[in-house]
Parts: C-alpha cells; sequence; structure tokens
C-alpha cells in the first residue's frame, strides 16, 4: 500500500538529456501531455501526490526514482551513476526529509541508480548495470539487511536498469522479459512472459488496486488482466525515446 508518490515535472531541457534509443528526439508537448496522463493515472490510485517543478539544470530529472530508494522507515539516497545526473539527489534530499527522519546515503565510489532497485515485499534486488557497480549495490545491501530486509545482487547482461526488464505485480507475480525470464533469482514468483516485441511492457507499477501499464502493448495486457490485475494504460512514448518507463517517474512509499 503506497499513500504517497513524488513526480517532477519534465523541464524544456528533457529533450537534450540522456538517452541511448534511437527513437527520435522528443516532443516536449506531447511529453508534458503524457506526463499528465501518468498524474492522473496516478490519482486515480488513491494517492497523495507531491509535483515538484521542473528544473532545467537536469535533463533528465524527470526521472526521479533514480535518487533514493523508499521504505516504511527509511530513505536511501541514491548515488546515480552518470556525472549529469549525481546532483539529483541534492533537489530530493531535503523533500524527502520533510517524510523521513532516517536517511541513508550510497557514496562515492559507490553508485546506485534507483531504477536498478526492485522490492518485492522483504526482499530487495539490485541491478549491477552501466549505472550501478558492485560498490554500490553492495553498500546498499549492507543497509536494508541491517534493517531487516534481504537482498540479492544481480549482474545484467542487457538491460539498461534492472527494472527495465522486471515489475512485481503483487500476488506473488512478476512480469519478466528478455534476461529476466529464465533468471534463477525469480524462479519462486509465479510470470508474466512479455515477448520480445513488447520489451518495454516489462516496467510498470503496481499502485494500490492497480497496475499502471504503458499503452499499446495488448499481449503482455492480456497476461495481466487474466491474472485478474486491474491496469491503467498510459501513453509513454516520448519518456520511452529517452529510456524511461513507468517507474522511473515517480518515487512511491
Ligand atoms: C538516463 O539516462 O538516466 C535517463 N535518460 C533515463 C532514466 C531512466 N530511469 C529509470 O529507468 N529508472
Amino acid at each position: 500500500m503506497f499513500n504517497n508518490i513524488i513526480v517532477k515535472k519534465p523541464g524544456k531541457s528533457y529533450v537534450n538529456g540522456l538517452t541511448t534509443s534511437d527513437l527520435g528526439k522528443p516532443d516536449f508537448d506531447v511529453l508534458l501531455e503524457q506526463h499528465e496522463a501518468y498524474i492522473h493515472a496516478l490519482e486515480k490510485c488513491e494517492v497523495a501526490i507531491e509535483v515538484l517543478p521542473a528544473n532545467e539544470d537536469f535533463p533528465d530529472s524527470t526521472f526521479v526514482e533514480d535518487t533514493a530508494v523508499l521504505t516504511p522507515k527509511f530513505a536511501i539516497i541514491c548515488n546515480p551513476g552518470t556525472e549529469s545526473r549525481i546532483d539529483e539527489t541534492k533537489e530530493m534530499e531535503p523533500v524527502l526529509k520533510e517524510h523521513y527522519k532516517t536517511m541513508h546515503y550510497i557514496q562515492t565510489p559507490g553508485y546506485v541508480d534507483g531504477g536498478d532497485v526492485l522490492q518485492i515485499k522483504d526482499q530487495f534486488y539490485i541491478g549491477i548495470s552501466d549505472r550501478t557497480n558492485e560498490d554500490g549495490a553492495k553498500q546498499f545491501k549492507k543497509i536494508v539487511e541491517k534493517n531487516g530486509y534481504e537482498a540479492t545482487i544481480i549482474s545484467l547482461k542487457n538491460f539498461f536498469h534492472l527494472k527495465t526488464g522486471i515489475s512485481y505485480l503483487g500476488n506473488n507475480t512478476v512480469a519478466v522479459a528478455g534476461e529476466f525470464i529464465d533468471h534463477p533469482a525469480f524462479n519462486d514468483y509465479k510470470k508474466i512472459i512479455v515477448p520480445e516485441e513488447e520489451e518495454y511492457a516489462a516496467n510498470c507499477i503496481r499502485v494500490n488496486d492497480y497496475v499502471i501499464v504503458p499503452e499499446g502493448f495488448t499481449n503482455t495486457h492480456k497476461q495481466m488482466k487474466d491474472a485478474n490485475f486491474k491496469l491503467i494504460e498510459v501513453p509513454t512514448s516520448e519518456f520511452q525515446k529517452h529510456d524511461g518507463g513507468l517507474s522511473c517517474l515517480s518515487l512511491r512509499f
């Protein structure tokens, strides 16, 4: 159950942000509409939503998920593994201090992007990627284990972030794509197998009664509906152009 969501409006500089995709330049007006649609979807989920203003100095900062990982009792401020994003955490820290007394920090030379962290009940999975290194993953593991959670470190082969290829839907079920379909770490869960041509649909978010999913991925959606999940579809093309999925756009706690 989540009570709070933090999102951050994209600025005009978004269109010059980081990307590995070749899907073209984002259209800023469409981007804003899609961000609004995302907020509307969250409103249906009965959470309090805090919308932070855009900061043109940080083109990727609408992807707030990478700055922190939140649990009911403490916040972990991440250390994003790319130069232009590290100081996004300095903006997020005071916002989170309004909600949390206990803060932990990932410190250089350790790096962690929040997109590489998946929580399923009392278990954390931490991906080692181009953004999250072993030092950062070990720092993260130590923090959560001290607080009664379990943690598993997973080396990624192809995915950008861990959560690019896996999401937890609730009811012991994960949506998995690519290298995670047969990954032994996830064998104890029921699996919705996301086909290769719908890979982007593996990143979705369960918020209270609903799973918010990117629109247009009919095979994956059918499997989710057949498993009795209630879906809200939102448009995501302009986020996808900059490697962003639905989870990246919010902090949920
Ligand atoms: C970046 O390269 O950092 C952004 N363009 C995309 C971040 C996506 N975040 C996420 O998957 N958690």
